[in-house]
Formats: structure tokens, sequence, C-alpha cells
């Protein structure tokens, strides 16, 4: 379901909105709420019409779900509804209109490489949980600087944007801080990374619930997980860049707090694996 948090303020510099409550038996659009009276907001620094932004108004002539222009407007839980030229949630009532923070009205889509290895003892044998006796899988966790969560490290696909490009883009930037490299040293890590990214494995494509959305403005994901088998990472070593305050291998456990739906995905990462969870 989406977004139901009373108060929405993602970004420092972003005002804290309260949202209308909409509670839980009233997100569906099916069910009838005539004293609904959501809030607009968009933030000022969409307004700005940055390129990553649409235009103040949607363009009449949008292609709503479908490729339009490079941007990919379609969504992965299908069709979306159009009212009076705006794009509205599939998956209901999120208390705003208009774009929140989010740059594109309708979906937004991202990507979230899911980076695994398993938890290993100084003898090298594999760490286990000591209740459930199952091997304890570790993933590369980003803190986000927005809202000091930990998460996976995932972003935006730029449009026409490859979603293998991004996964391997995003966790350079955040994870790597390839954005401060010089062009040869990022060449240098992409190589590194080559074999593990080319042997990734799809856990979710979709709706994400994700603190920005809002009626018009949605995320969704594509989320693929890397397992490192080799050790590659004894060679590389993790560091945070754009987005990310902090950057580690965290312990992969149901006590896990992440945003957004961020742990919906590592339990299926865990799944996969046969892992502790
Ligand atoms: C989440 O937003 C997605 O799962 C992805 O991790 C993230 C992308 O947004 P930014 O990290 O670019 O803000 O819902
Ligand atoms: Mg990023
Ligand atoms: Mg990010």
């Amino acid at each position: 379901s989406p977004t139901n948090a009373a108060f929405y303020q993602v970004g420092k510099n972003e005002k804290p909105i309260t949202r209308s409550i909409v509670n839980d038996d009233k997100v569906s659009w099916d069910i009838n709420f005539p004293d609904y009276k959501p809030i607009e907001y968009t933030s000022p620094i969409v307004l700005q019409q940055p390129e990553w932004a649409d235009a103040i108004n949607p363009k009449p002539d949008t292609k709503w779900n479908d490729l339009d222009n490079g941007v990919d407007r379609r969504s992965h839980n299908g069709k979306y509804k159009i009212r009076e030229n705006v794009p509205i949630n599939p998956c209901g009532r999120t208390g705003i209109i208009g774009r929140g923070l989010l740059g594109k009205w309708g979906p937004n889509h991202a990507a979230d490489p899911i980076v695994t290895r398993w938890k290993m003892n100084a003898d090298g044998t594999v760490s286990q949980d000591k209740n459930t006796l199952k091997p304890i899988l570790q993933f590369v966790a980003i803190q986000r600087k927005d809202t000091g969560e930990w998460a996976i490290p995932g972003g935006m696909c730029d449009p026409g944007e490859k979603v293998s490009i991004t996964l391997k883009r995003e966790f350079m930037e955040e994870a790597l801080n390839s954005l401060s490299m010089s062009d040869e040293q990022r060449k240098q890590f992409q190589d590194k990374l080559s074999n593990l990214f080319s042997n990734g494995l799809e856990i979710y494509h979709g709706y994400v619930d994700d603190p920005r959305n809002t009626d018009n403005a949605w995320m969704e994901t594509i989320a693929f997980n890397f397992h490192d088998d080799s050790g590659l990472f004894k060679s590389i070593e993790l560091n945070a860049g754009d987005d990310a305050g902090h950057v580690e291998w965290i312990d992969i456990s149901s006590n896990l707090k992440l945003y957004a739906s961020h742990k919906d995905l590592i339990k299926k990462v865990a799944q996969l694996h046969n892992a502790h969870w």
C-alpha cells in the first residue's frame, strides 16, 4: 500500500508537509471517500524544472503509458489511469497531490543493486546464525543523506539508460564514490565489477512504497541481486558518495530497518540463498 506517513520531509531543506490522513481501509480508489482532501505539494526544487523534472503542468501531448521521447512513462504494474491529464497512482491514495519531490508525473523509474556475500569467520568458514543455524548473508548498504535511513544503493534511471547500466552506475556512485574518481580509476573499477554485474538475478520489478510517492507521481524499481562468491571485495574498499553518507556491509536478518520497501527486497534475497533471516 502507498506510504501513509503523516509527515513528509525528505531532504533537509524541505519544509515538513503533513499528508492528509488516509487510513488503510481508504487507500484503494475503489472505496468511496467523499471527505478525502489531499494536500497539494510539489517541491520548489521540482518547480524550478531541473532537467530531470517534467513541466509544471503535464504537456497535453504527453504519451502516458508509453515511451515518450526517451522518457519511459510505462508502469511495471500495467496501465495506469489518467484523470484531467494527470496520472493516478495505481496503488491508491497517499494524502498528497502534485509531485512532491519526484520529477516525473506518473512512474519514476529506479534500479536497486543488491550486492551480497556470505559472512565469513576468521577460520574461513561461513558464519552461521546461532538460532536458525543458517548461513548469514551480508549486503552493501548505504545510509541515505535525505532521511538518514539505511538503504540499498539504488537510484533513478536516466532517460534511455539500460537498467544494467543504472544498477552498476548507482552502485559505483553511492558505494564506491565513483563521482570523485578520475576517468581512468572509474574504468578500472568498472572492469573489476564487470563479472559480478553481468551475473545478476532479478529479484523484483514494480511499484515501491517510497516516502516520496503521491497520488500523481510514484517510484517503481527493478532490483537485482549480484552475489559475490569470489572474495572480490577483499580488494575493493567501500566508500560512500553522492546521496550516500555512509556505506557498510550489513548482516541480513529480519531485524533490519530499511528505507521504503527495501526490507521486502532484502528478504527475497535471503530466501533466494536460503540464508538466515
Ligand atoms: C527507492 O528510491 C528505490 O527503491 C531506490 O532505491 C530509490 C531511488 O531514489 P534515489 O536513491 O535516487 O533518491 O524507492
Ligand atoms: Mg544515486
Ligand atoms: Mg540513491
